[in-house]
């Protein structure tokens, strides 16, 4: 009898761990922004025409968004937000204005597949 309940006990403590993995698992997979062109804190001498942002998982690209501030606090002018035709993982943003030198500011928003938002931002000097 006493070892029947142990192993009952053992059995629901296994599901209850595999639940918990489970859910812990779920939580790590919103889109982490895992690679950036320019870089984060990368100090360039060309200015780039385009941003590229590489996420963990998919993105929504209609409901996510990407402003960059420039050294005078003004926003830069970018063109429409595209998910890259090769890969889900992949936002694109054309930079429509010739960038002067100055530290740039990146402030990002995404819906990933799974319905989740992430937000994040990070900097890059154009010398
Ligand atoms: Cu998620």
């Amino acid at each position: 009898m006493i070892a029947k309940i142990r192993s009952s006990y053992r059995l629901l403590s296994t599901i209850f761990v595999l639940f918990v993995g489970l859910s812990a698992q779920q939580a790590l997979a919103h889109a982490h922004l895992k690679m950036q062109v320019p870089a984060a804190d990368a100090s360039i001498s060309s200015a780039p025409k385009m941003l590229t942002l590489n996420f963990s998982e998919g993105i929504e690209a209609s409901f996510s968004g990407v402003k960059i501030t420039g050294p005078d606090h003004k926003a830069v002018k970018t063109g429409k937000l595209s998910l890259d035709p090769n890969n889900s993982t992949q936002i694109n943003i054309p930079i429509e204005t010739e960038l002067t030198a100055g530290k740039y500011n990146v402030s990002w928003h995404v819906v990933s597949v799974d319905g989740h938002k992430t937000k994040g931002q990070y900097s890059f000097t154009l010398n």
